[in-house]
Parts: structure tokens; C-alpha cells; sequence
């Protein structure tokens, strides 16, 4: 699974951050905690969300 592939559907779009979005400010191991510190915070968002957008199985190459 590519990290920040919050509903596991093999790309990393906009709605992986939705997921966040929803669940950003909460604790404990969610989809939306793509670093798995515990907390969905700004930075799985910045640091994983962010870079890994179009990652994929859809992508060529
Ligand atoms: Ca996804
Ligand atoms: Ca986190």
C-alpha cells in the first residue's frame, strides 16, 4: 500500500484528503494517520499527503 493512501484504492488524490480532512485534529491510528504517530495532524498531510500525489497504479512509468 502506497503511504498516504488513506482508502486503499491505489492512487493518492484528492480524495485521500478528504479522509484526512475529516479526520485531522483526532487521535489514534486512522487512515488519515499516514505517518502512524498516532495523531492525524497537518504534517501526514505536508510530509506524505502532499509529495505522494498522482503515486499509483494508474500512474505510467
Ligand atoms: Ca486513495
Ligand atoms: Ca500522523
Amino acid at each position: 500500500m502506497i503511504s498516504a493512501d488513506a482508502n486503499a484504492d491505489g492512487d493518492v488524490n484528492s480524495g485521500d484528503k478528504t479522509i484526512w480532512t475529516n479526520q485531522a485534529g483526532t487521535k489514534g491510528y486512522k487512515s488519515g494517520d499516514f505517518n502512524m504517530n498516532g495523531q492525524v495532524s497537518n504534517t501526514d498531510k505536508n510530509e506524505l499527503w502532499l509529495p505522494n500525489i498522482g503515486e499509483g497504479s494508474q500512474v505510467p512509468d
